[in-house]
Order: C-alpha cells, then structure tokens, then sequence
C-alpha cells in the first residue's frame, strides 16, 4: 500500500530534496507551507516537484497541524521547520526559540492525541554539541551537548522533548543528528554558498571582495541529497532510537574558500576579507561526526565528500550566474 509522508519546512533545502526522494519511492508527499506575502518566494523550490499535496499552516498554529494530520493522515511525519540560521538566532532568540522548540513540542502534542502511531523524524542537530568533542576528535550520539548559541539551545529542547515523548509515550519518535548538509538550494546566506556565490561573481568580475566572519572554524560539511536518505532510512529503522549523521572530514571555512577559488583559478587571501559583523557572540569551533551507528546499522553511505560537494557548488553558481 501507498505510504503518506507529511513535511514540515517541505519548503527548505532538505523539504524540497527529502520530498522528491520519497516521491521516487512512490510515497504521497504532504506538506505545510507557510503563508508569505510574495506568494512567489513560498515554494520556489517545489516549482519543479510534481505531485506535492501542501496546506497552509504554521508550527506555531496548533490547530494548523492537528488539521493538517487528520486531512493528510501520514504514515510517517518528518519535522523539519525551523528558523535555521544559527547566527541569526542571536538576532532574534525569542523567535527562534519558539519555532524550533515550542513548534516541535505543538508537533509531538499533536501527534500524541491525534495519531500516536507515526513514525516522527525530528530534525536535531550537530549545533546541540558546542565545544564538546570526545577524546578522539569526534562528536556522536554519547557526546554530551552544551549549545552555545540559542539555535542550539531550542534545538536541544525539541531533541529531549523527541526523547521524552518516545519514552513517555510510546511514540515512534526520533531524533537524525545531522551535521552541516548544504546543495545549490542552500539559503545563500549560509556560509557555503555565500564563499561560492560571490568568488563566482568576483571570477566574472562583477564583485570585488567578500566579507566572512570566522575563518578558523571547522565543519563536517556533506551534501543534503545524501542527509535526506538517511532521514528515510533513520523514520523507517527497525528500532527507533537517535542516528548522528555526519562524513566523518572536517574542514576549516579557509580551506573551504581556498578551495573554492584556486578552482576559479584565484587566490582567496586577494579578495577575502573578515568583518565582525559575520561574527557570532560565541562561535562553536570545530564539529566532525562519527556516522558508525546509521552505517552499521541501517546501511547508509554518502555518495558525496566534500570535494564533490564543492564542485557541484561552483558548477551551479557558474551556470546560474
Ligand atoms: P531551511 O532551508 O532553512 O528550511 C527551513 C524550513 O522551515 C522552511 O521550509 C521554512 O519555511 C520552514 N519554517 C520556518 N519557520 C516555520 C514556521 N514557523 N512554521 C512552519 N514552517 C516554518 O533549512 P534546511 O537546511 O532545509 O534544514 C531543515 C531542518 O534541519 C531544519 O530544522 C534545520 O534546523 C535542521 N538542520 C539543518 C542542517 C543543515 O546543515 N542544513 C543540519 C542540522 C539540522 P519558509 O520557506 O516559509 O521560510
Ligand atoms: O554556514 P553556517 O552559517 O552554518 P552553521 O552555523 O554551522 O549552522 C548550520 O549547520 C548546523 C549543523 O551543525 C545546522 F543545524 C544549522 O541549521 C545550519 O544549517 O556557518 C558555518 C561556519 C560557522 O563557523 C560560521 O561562523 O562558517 C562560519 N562563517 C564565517 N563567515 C560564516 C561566515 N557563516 C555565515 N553564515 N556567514 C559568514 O559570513
């Protein structure tokens, strides 16, 4: 029988890339779309997505998502809205706080009373750990979690609210630990498409420099097309239980921009510039995963490193541009 998936955030890079693998595997892909005032920014990213049922709704309107699980009835819920930038979360703590905390906590609520028996992804993250690496350089599952931002901070609510609620209740609820995940459909306002966008821009000679904050922090950074089979497979585990999800490599945003513009043939140190304004009030500095637990156990593999990952970055910049 045909499962039904229900997305919130189906409208970010990983909705629109876990919605298009679930549809190759002959799911029915429900979402909630928030209402925008440009109806054009809403879903740019489903505009080539045949075949998405979506209603309007919010993570913070409770009755949105009650009414939107008794419509679409899912087999499996996967919970990704949030305000997801981590910098920006110091701008706006009170906000980001309630979507990515108190919005997580409305989803498990309304799961409890109205369909106790999906199967919950929560959409944890690798920002929960703050400076807390174990002895040999990684962070997994067992590592302990000191968020240093209020990103992570909500985020470490709505991870033990999933935990909670599975032990309290019984629910099938679980937590993907990922680490940095980006693609072409990456906000360009995260680090990674921001290096690439504007040494692309300064290769064709429309930019002349670009302004960074921290270039000594360290990111396990893979490609969200590989992040979003392991959600399905973590939503679909024979035990239901928490997965770091992670490549394993970790590389400073130096080396990353070194990268992307000896590709262009440039040398970053002419152009790349550091402003405190892309700074954060306290950075977490290195983040490096130990994925054993989903390899081993639910077979995941990545298909991209990081070398693939930027090469595909600076192709897609190149043609767009
Ligand atoms: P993204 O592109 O920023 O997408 C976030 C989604 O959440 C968008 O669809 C957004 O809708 C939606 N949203 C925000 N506020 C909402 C609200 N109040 N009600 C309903 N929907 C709301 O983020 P992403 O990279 O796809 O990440 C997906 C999830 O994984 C997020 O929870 C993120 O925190 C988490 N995560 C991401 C990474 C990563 O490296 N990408 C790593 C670990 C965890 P609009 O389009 O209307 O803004
Ligand atoms: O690309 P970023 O903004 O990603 P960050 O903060 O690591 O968060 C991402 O990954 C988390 C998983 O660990 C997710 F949960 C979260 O939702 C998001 O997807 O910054 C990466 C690094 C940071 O160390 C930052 O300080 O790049 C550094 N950086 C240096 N200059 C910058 C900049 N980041 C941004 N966004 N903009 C800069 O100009």
């Amino acid at each position: 029988m045909q499962k039904t998936a229900f997305i919130t955030g189906i409208t970010g890079q990983d909705g629109s890339y876990l919605s298009e693998y679930l549809l190759s595997l002959n799911y029915k892909v429900t979402g909630l779309v928030r209402r925008n005032s440009v109806a054009e920014n809403q879903d740019y990213r489903l505009l080539n997505i045949n075949g998405i049922e979506v209603m309007y709704g919010d993570i913070l309107d409770q009755s949105s998502l009650l009414n939107a699980l008794n419509k679409f009835k899912p087999d499996e819920v996967y919970n990704l809205a949030a305000q997801s930038h981590v910098r920006i979360s110091s701008e706006i703590p009170y906000f980001t706080s309630q979507v990515n905390a108190i919005g997580a906590l409305n989803m498990l609520e309304a799961i409890r009373v109205s369909c106790p028996g999906v199967r919950y992804y929560q959409a944890s993250s690798s920002e929960m750990f703050g400076q807390n690496i174990d002895n040999d350089g990684f962070q997994r599952e067992t590592t302990k979690m000191n968020p240093v931002s209020p990103y992570g901070c909500a985020k470490l609510f709505a991870f033990n609210m999933t935990c909670h609620y599975r032990n309290a209740y019984g629910l099938n609820a679980a937590n993907g630990i990922l680490f940095n995940h980006e693609s072409p459909r990456r906000g360009s306002n995260f680090v990674t498409n921001k290096i690439v966008k504007a040494a692309v821009l300064i290769k064709k000679g429309k930019l002349n420099k670009l302004e960074l904050g921290n270039l000594d922090s360290f990111r396990d950074w893979g490609h969200s097309y590989d992040y979003v089979r392991a959600m399905h497979l973590i939503n679909n585990a024979p035990v239901v239980s928490d997965f770091v999800v992670a490549t394993g490599e970790s590389h400073s945003v130096r080396e990353f921009c070194a990268y992307v513009f000896k590709k262009l043939e440039l040398d970053y140190k002419d152009y790349v510039t550091q402003n405190p304004k892309y700074m954060r009030p306290e950075e977490l500095k290195v983040l490096r995963g130990d994925s054993r637990k989903i390899r081993q156990e639910l077979g995941w593999i990545p298909n991209y490193n990081f070398e693939a990952l930027l090469d595909e970055l600076v192709d897609y910049w190149l043609s767009k541009l």
